[in-house]
């Protein structure tokens, strides 16, 4: 067994100060006030560390940003929503499915292949490639197609500074990223639901947009598999599949990268995908959302509410067509 569980108050300080630890030890906290009196606490033995949602582990050294609940004036989304309520199809295709079915997947250790038009291309270790880089917190509005939504507290880093330090030549037009493919450690991908991996890309503006994040973590805490453990992207004017989960691989390119919806369903699914409640998908109207929690639905915003900061970058562009 490579989890052990025990109450956090037996967690001693030696075990959590393991050097195999994922991120590393500063970043770490151990927090047994974070979990209820009797809760599971995972120990860190070795580099198997998951976080699930019987084992939280706490994210320390996390900045505050300008995008804070106050800032956004909305009621964040409860936890248990967050983590029971997701889209995964590596876990199976229902919304309880990846909570239920990724408790055993063990998203460390990880490496992060980055390729193609770029100066620094490597295949890095997660937990080195994240050093120098400081985790934020970040409240953001996210919305899914499927037209529900909620508001989630992020920790993550900006995808601007992975990219710069990466420094990708001048004919890297887009960024293409890859999720893991691996039927045996995510069941979902016995079946061909989608063409696996999992697929996705911008353009290179976009991936510079500072909206633009790359997520380690939810809650203040180590993010659970069900949330795309242990990396995912969070661009939140777009719908909610642009947001691909636990990343294996960045490509920088000339041309645009085929994406996972685009190729199952191009009429349904751009490459854009831009929150736009006034392009509708053929099957649903994006005019309204539910708020995850809400009974009644409320109207979308044009770009998710993020038309400030990102509108510019599809200035000209038609967006029926560039959907
Ligand atoms: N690899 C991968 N990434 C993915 C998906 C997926 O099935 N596989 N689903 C997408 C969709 S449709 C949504 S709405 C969000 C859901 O993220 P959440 O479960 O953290 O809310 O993840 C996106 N990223
Ligand atoms: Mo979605």
């Amino acid at each position: 067994m490579l989890i052990k569980s025990k109450k956090a108050s037996d967690v001693r300080s030696s075990e959590i100060t393991s050097p195999s630890v994922y991120l590393d030890r500063r970043r770490f906290l151990q927090s047994a006030a974070m979990v209820g009196a009797g809760a599971a606490f995972g120990t860190i033995a070795g580099p198997a560390l998951a976080a699930t949602e019987k084992t939280r582990v706490k994210l320390a050294g996390v900045n505050k940003t300008k995008w804070t609940q106050e800032s956004l004036g909305e009621k964040l989304t409860d936890y248990g929503s967050v983590t029971r309520y997701n889209n995964f199809y590596e876990f199976g295709t229902g919304k309880t499915d990846p909570a239920d079915n990724s408790n055993k997947f063990m998203p460390r250790p990880w490496n992060l292949a980055v390729d193609g038009a770029v100066e620094k291309p490597g295949v890095y270790d997660l937990e080195d490639f994240l050093k120098p880089h400081q985790l934020e917190e970040r409240v953001y509005r996210f919305r899914c197609v499927e037209a529900w939504s909620m508001v989630i507290p992020w920790v993550g880093i900006p995808l601007a500074d992975v990219i710069k330090r990466m420094n990708p030549a001048g004919n890297a037009k887009y960024v293409a990223f890859e999720t893991l493919k691996d039927a045996k450690r995510m069941p979902g991908q016995r079946r061909a639901v989608l063409d696996w991996p999992y697929r996705e890309g911008l353009r290179m503006d976009e991936a510079m947009n500072p909206l633009s994040f790359l997520v380690v973590g939810l809650y203040g805490e180590v993010l659970p598999n069900q949330n795309g453990a242990p990396l995912r992207l969070m661009v939140p004017w777009k719908y909610g599949f642009k947001s691909i989960k636990s990343i294996v691989k960045m490509t920088f390119q000339e041309k645009e990268p085929p994406t996972s919806w685009n190729m199952a369903s191009a009429r349904e699914y751009g490459f854009y995908s831009n929150v736009n409640p006034t392009v509708n998908h053929p099957r649903w109207s994006q005019a309204r959302e539910r708020r995850i929690g809400d009974f009644l639905k409320r109207p979308t915003k044009m770009f998710n509410g993020y038309e400030e900061e990102v509108g510019q970058m599809y200035a000209g562009m038609d967006l029926r067509k560039n959907y």
